[in-house]
């Protein structure tokens, strides 16, 4: 069932205990929304567990109450309500499973499949941590430097330090009362972009990989298993060919298993969230994302022909 802001902050207000979840893979704007909101329903003095069935990875060790951020190992969590941020119910691994409460979900991602009990989507929101902010807001909750950093980390991840199309007056604004707070946004930016020697070395080969097609506008990196596996981390690595003079779409698809492909995709025009959709994943206009489940040649082919037809079209 589709409820407003404002039943949503009723609801969050009314409850007493909550698990909050968002998406494997996590990224900044799946912690910092949850992380955020566990801050602000704390102040609140409510009970507030973090479950992501994930590793959180090390790009995020800035944020705040990163140690409260558990995996879901017991076999059963009581709530008021599982509170889902910033993905639909198929994405969180097992916490659906061992939280049976009530869904509550919270989200940006206009390829959402409307099958929680409640959900409160804004495909306009640049980040799921943009609606926490609002929900803040409504709640009358003023922000601390902890719930500031964990909300601004996730405006700032999602709309690629403010830079991407999906940046509005309304983000700005979220994040300029957030600095408000004293947090320092050169501080966050580093310790987030921040890469070992071995993660650089990694970006070396996989700029080795980088193949343009459709007559250059399209532009991927593509790591097979051995290659995904000699890399820790391929964070950031799509902003680099997403520069790339003519590209619209861009891409990075790793073998993350022998039989298992990730990709992510970027574009300037093409929607690649239907393009997303059509191979089982979904995300934003600008900013996709889907799981091939198949050997890394194939699924290469697979994709390549998929982007080719949305860019024909
Ligand atoms: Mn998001």
């Amino acid at each position: 069932m589709i409820i407003s802001l404002r039943d949503t902050a009723d609801r969050l207000m009314a409850a007493n205990s909550f698990v909050l979840t968002s998406h494997v893979n996590p990224d900044g704007d799946a912690i910092g929304s949850c992380l955020g909101l566990k801050f602000i329903l704390e102040s609140l003095g409510k009970k507030v567990q973090v479950l992501i069935d994930d590793d959180v990875p090390k790009f995020l060790s800035i944020m705040p109450g990163l140690d409260e951020v558990k995996k879901p190992v017991e076999d059963h969590y009581d709530a008021d309500y599982l509170v889902i941020l910033d993905a639909c119910l198929d994405r969180v691994g097992t916490v659906p499973e061992k939280c049976k409460a009530p869904v509550l979900n919270i989200d940006h991602h206009g390829t959402n499949d409307n099958l929680a009990d409640y959900l409160y989507l804004d495909a306009d929101s640049a980040a799921t941590a943009e609606i926490v902010y609002r929900l803040a807001k409504a709640m009358g909750i003023k922000f601390d430097k902890d719930s500031a950093t964990a909300v601004y980390i996730g405006l700032a991840t999602d709309s690629g330090y403010f830079k991407y199309s999906n940046t509005t007056p309304q983000t700005m604004r979220a994040a300029a009362e957030l600095l408000e707070t004293g947090i320092q946004p050169e501080k966050i930016s580093e310790a987030i972009e921040t890469k070992d020697f071995a993660v650089v070395q990694g970006l070396a080969k996989a700029l080795q990989t980088v193949e343009l097609y459709a007559d250059g506008k399209v532009a991927g990196i593509f790591l097979d298993y051995e290659l995904t596996s000699s890399i820790e981390t391929t964070e950031g690595f799509i902003d680099l060919i997403r520069v790339i003079d003519g590209v619209d779409i861009s891409v990075v698809l790793k073998a993350v298993e022998p039989e298992v492909c990730r990709v992510s995709m970027r574009s300037k025009e093409t929607d690649v969230s239907t393009l997303a959709l059509r191979l089982g994943g979904g995300g934003h206009k600008r900013a996709a994302g889907c799981t091939i489940k198949l050997p890394f040649a194939e699924a290469k082919n697979c994709l390549i022909d998929e982007i080719l037809k949305a860019i024909e079209d």
